[in-house]
């Protein structure tokens, strides 16, 4: 006779699993995206799954995202998720270690040391280090892009974001210890107790404390040099929070690490697929020649930080690249008190999920989605009913600061790239996406290159 007050607020339709504990995850693993496309057309735009043990509720296109994207840490908690995963790597103080208000200290700090003054001295060392990274691909041949990407973006992210002293020191060793340490972002630590002896966990912690070693060094190094370098070690040595406090040797060594990671998977991935797609695509390819020449005149004259910025076409296909292969497929939080959207309730104790690779193939929002075509940006849709519609880099508080960062970094990759080679893909292959990573990276891929001879 009386009704319930839990009859009034449904949770959420669940995509139904056969596997008790285990749910979803053998199908969501497959493929994740077409899994979460399914379950859109079929439940609208919030429905949970489950998957090992856990229940993952997705808020799918801009209006429902919304939730997500607007809400306080306090509500839908980040660190709770993320924590496990990335404080064996980055070490302790930073990051998802702290309260999220040290952590947006944290991020203000980097942004700091992310400006255009930064940029225009980036460049020069991003087109040297490229040139002479592919002086060993010769005038020919058929390479494996996605291995070049993350060779040569270890090397510019290191140079750019860390300083001197630690480019100088990266050869064989530190670059297998940054090889063990995002070991650390897999399946694995994501989903199995932190305590289990798996030989890749022991391998994570070994390599943490050799790098921070290793750090320490760069770091008594610039502090007794009285060297005054303008980089971001230079800011986080003089960086201090609000109450006054300076960072320790021990969280600048962690910031150092993240600064790396989060530039090192997001831009080589990014940096390759944009690759495949221009390779796909000879008349792109052309016109992209046809830019270079237009603003870096014929013959080319020196890349310039302002010749960066004016490479429209160029940004238009890094957007699309990040529009259909985004690095970061599933943002996450934990529900820490009860949510409404669309007329559900999802209750804390839910996993809330937005994926930006979903969102930007909405079809109501999207013509054509699965097409790669830059010029789509031309009349932007500015309504706010899109908003977050693109959200390669996040929204929020907990959004990306490294944006700028890394379109200097893959568009002055691919301008020195374009005017020294011609692509085509080896045969008509267009590389798959190997779902098995937490980042989703291209399947075999090897492009085919060679001098462009004009
Ligand atoms: C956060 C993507 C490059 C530093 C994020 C988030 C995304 C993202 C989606 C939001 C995560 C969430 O809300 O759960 C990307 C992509 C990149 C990129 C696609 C390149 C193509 C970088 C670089 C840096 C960086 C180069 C540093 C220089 C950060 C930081 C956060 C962040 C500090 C804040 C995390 C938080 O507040 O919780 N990034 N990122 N990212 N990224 Fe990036
Ligand atoms: C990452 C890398 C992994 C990534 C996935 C698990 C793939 C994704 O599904 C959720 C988001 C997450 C955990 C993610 C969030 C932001 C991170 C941790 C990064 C991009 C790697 C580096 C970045 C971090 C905040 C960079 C700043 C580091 C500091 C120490 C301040």
């Amino acid at each position: 006779r009386f009704r319930q007050n839990a009859s009034s607020k449904n949770l959420p339709p669940m995509v139904p699993y056969s596997v008790p504990f285990v749910g979803s995850a053998v199908q969501f693993g497959l493929n994740p995206i077409e899994f979460l496309e399914n379950a859109y057309e079929k439940y609208g735009p919030v429905f949970s799954m489950k998957m090992m043990g856990s229940v993952f509720t997705y808020v799918v296109g801009s209006d429902a995202s919304a939730l997500f994207f607007n809400s306080k840490n306090e509500d839908l908690n980040a660190e709770e998720i993320y924590g496990k995963l990335v404080t064996p790597v980055f070490g302790k103080g930073v990051a998802y270690d702290v309260p999220n208000s040290i952590f947006l200290e944290q991020k203000k700090m980097f942004k700091t040391g992310l400006n255009v003054s930064d940029f225009k001295r980036h460049v020069p060392l991003l087109i040297a280090e490229t040139v002479k990274y592919f002086e060993r691909w010769g005038d020919e041949g058929e390479r494996n892009l996605f291995e070049a990407m993350a060779e040569l973006i270890v090397l510019t992210a290191s140079r750019c974001l860390q300083g001197e002293e630690i480019r100088e020191v990266l050869n064989e060793e530190v670059a297998q210890l940054y090889s063990d340490l995002d070991g650390g972002f897999s399946h694995e630590a994501w989903l199995l107790p932190a305590w289990l002896p798996l030989p890749s966990f022991r391998r994570r912690d070994a390599a943490q404390k050799r790098i921070k070693e290793i750090f320490f060094n760069a770091i008594q190094k610039r502090r007794t040099s009285g060297r005054h370098a303008e980089d971001i070690l230079q800011t986080l040595i003089e960086a201090t929070y609000k109450d006054g406090r300076h960072l320790t040797d021990d969280e600048i060594s962690g910031m150092l690490i993240g600064l790396l990671m989060a530039g090192q998977h997001t831009s080589s991935t990014t940096g390759s697929w944009l690759g495949f797609f221009l390779a796909k695509d000879q008349a792109l390819q052309a016109a992209l020649v046809d830019e270079q020449k237009h603003i870096c005149g014929e013959p080319y004259r020196e890349v310039t930080f302002e010749a960066i910025r004016d490479m429209s076409l160029l940004d238009r296909c890094v957007k699309e690249t990040l529009r259909l292969r985004p690095p970061i497929m599933t943002m996450m939080r934990m529900v820490k008190t009860e949510q409404e959207v669309k007329g559900y309730v999802i209750p804390p104790g839910h996993q809330i999920c937005v994926s930006p690779p979903v969102n930007q193939r909405v079809k109501d929002t999207w013509e054509s989605p699965n097409t790669f075509d830059p010029d789509r940006y031309l009349n932007p849709d500015t309504t706010s009913d899109t908003k977050f519609s693109y959200v390669p880099f996040g929204a929020g508080r907990h959004r990306c600061i490294g944006e700028q960062f890394a379109y200097v970094q893959i568009k002055t990759i691919w301008a020195v790239l374009l005017q020294k080679y011609e692509f085509d893909l080896v045969d008509g292959y267009f590389p798959e996406t190997n779902f098995a990573t937490m980042i989703h990276t291209p399947k075999n891929p090897i492009i085919r290159y060679k001098l462009r001879q004009n």
